[in-house]
């Protein structure tokens, strides 16, 4: 009787301390919708029309000189995703009324194509408008000229109106971030054209590795010699290696398979790092992968997620734990760190995404508590020292905590909806049964 009574008590204590239950994760839920719509409704009363706000000085920024709606597009899934439905409804009418492509500008082909063209085909699969897939086609048209290169492998810059290229030196991510949505259009609109563009330039980069595996962080699409042979899985390679991955599950490709089965074994085999008691992955000679360079930062958080989705949890917890302590060095995430010694050496924080997309990742293979409890930590210290009276600012300093005058829209697009769905369970998406894009599009496997 006694011992009887002594587990229900212990059952009781259990049940209220433990972070699963439904209410403290609904309110988490509630609470991340909340600092949603903050951010939303200063970009509506200050930048309505433009592509990100400017949350101190109050004013908007246009990347180009016409506005492509970055932040409304970017936007707009996870406003479907949080049942956001007004506000879903007038991002889509200023998207179907405003949005056109047809501009004589030099846009990023990358930054393009992962947050509009990603967004736009997440925006078709979500609400079924056929105006998002016209708009991605046309899109998708005018960014094909950056692919005709002598190597194939695509030109930095792509003129929207006159497909006139420039840029020839740049990176496996910008050359390799393009086969989830370049697939998805050619999946909805049944032209192989922009899946097989995207798959040759990844196995252009691919077929440059070094004899050890691996690749460097520029390269010259017109030779296709490297520029600089430095390897790592930070800005400049990361999401080559997440699209290897992604691409194969999504296409069931086994040509990318084998490219990512082979590049992860290199990966760990010379740039895993566990000198320094924790796991890191390093900066390595590409020829004789040798750790040259101990530093870590806030994009290659994204690394413990890619890890999970290929099935090593193991890595991908350890690293996740030594992304942590990143973040609380300082009370919230520096843009690079000296994991030797802990020390800061770039403080900017541009309010980024990727230790809570891992943290999402993680939490939803291991159900662990802890993952929900840093998502907590990691929506307090935004709030605590992000926020603005009007949207969210980017930190120039974490350790000052001075703020910047910028809000990307990777904000709404990645930062908030992982927040969300780490807390959402499985209520809104299933991990098995779509592939995120670089920037949280979900697009249907
Ligand atoms: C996003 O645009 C994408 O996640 C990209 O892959 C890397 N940088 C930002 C977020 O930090």
């Amino acid at each position: 009787m006694c011992l009887i009574r002594l587990i229900v008590i212990a059952i009781l204590i259990a049940s209220h301390f433990s972070y699963t239950q439904t209410m403290n994760k609904k309110e988490m839920t509630e609470k991340v919708k909340s600092e949603f719509l903050h951010a939303w409704n200063a970009y509506k009363k200050y930048a309505w029309k433009h592509d990100d706000l400017k949350p101190l000085s109050k004013t908007y920024k246009d990347w180009y000189s016409e506005s492509l709606l970055m932040t409304p597009v970017d936007a707009f899934d996870t406003m479907i995703l949080m049942g956001l439905k007004n506000e879903a409804e007038e991002a889509k009418q200023l998207i179907k009324e405003s949005l056109s492509f047809d501009k004589d500008i030099s846009v990023k082909n990358f930054e393009i194509t992962i947050r509009l063209l990603g967004g736009l085909l997440s925006a078709y699969e979500l609400d079924g408008d056929k105006k998002f897939l016209e708009l991605a086609e046309d899109l998708g048209n005018r960014l094909l000229p950056a692919f005709d290169s002598p190597t194939g492998m695509p030109y930095t810059y792509v003129n929207l109106k006159t497909g006139k290229t420039s840029g020839e030196v740049t990176n496996p991510a910008e050359i390799g971030t393009l086969i989830v949505e370049f697939g998805t259009l050619s999946k909805l609109t049944k032209n192989s054209v922009y899946f097989n563009k995207a798959k040759k330039a990844l196995i252009e980069v691919y077929k440059r590795r070094s004899k050890i595996g691996l690749v460097g962080t520029f390269i010259n699409v017109n030779t296709g010699e490297w520029a600089n042979r430095s390897s790592h899985i930070s800005g400049c390679i990361d999401s080559y290696y997440e699209y290897l991955l992604k691409g194969s599950i999504l296409f069931k490709d086994n040509d990318l398979k084998k490219m990512w089965k082979e590049s992860i074994k290199s990966i760990n085999k010379y740039l895993r790092d566990d000198r320094y008691g924790n796991l890191w992955y390093g900066t390595a000679n590409m020829d004789s992968g040798k750790i040259n360079e101990t530093s870590y930062g806030s994009l290659d958080a994204f690394f413990p997620a890619v890890l999970a989705l290929g099935g090593d949890l193991k890595n991908a917890k350890l690293l996740q734990e030594s992304c942590f302590k990143m973040w609380q060095i300082a009370g919230i995430e520096p843009e690079q760190i000296d994991y030797s010694n802990m020390k800061i050496t770039n403080p900017y924080y541009v309010l980024r995404p990727e230790i809570i997309e891992s943290a999402y990742y993680l939490y939803n293979y291991t159900k662990d508590e802890k993952y929900l409890r840093m998502g907590e930590t990691f929506l307090n210290d935004l709030i605590k020292y992000c926020k603005t009276d009007e949207g969210y600012a980017a930190l120039k300093n974490v350790i000052t905590k001075e703020k910047d005058d910028q809000m990307e829209s990777f904000f709404f697009a990645e930062t908030l909806k992982y927040l969300y769905l780490l807390f959402d369970g499985e209520n809104t998406v299933k991990l098995d049964k779509v592939i995120f894009n670089t920037e949280a599009h979900p697009v249907k496997r």
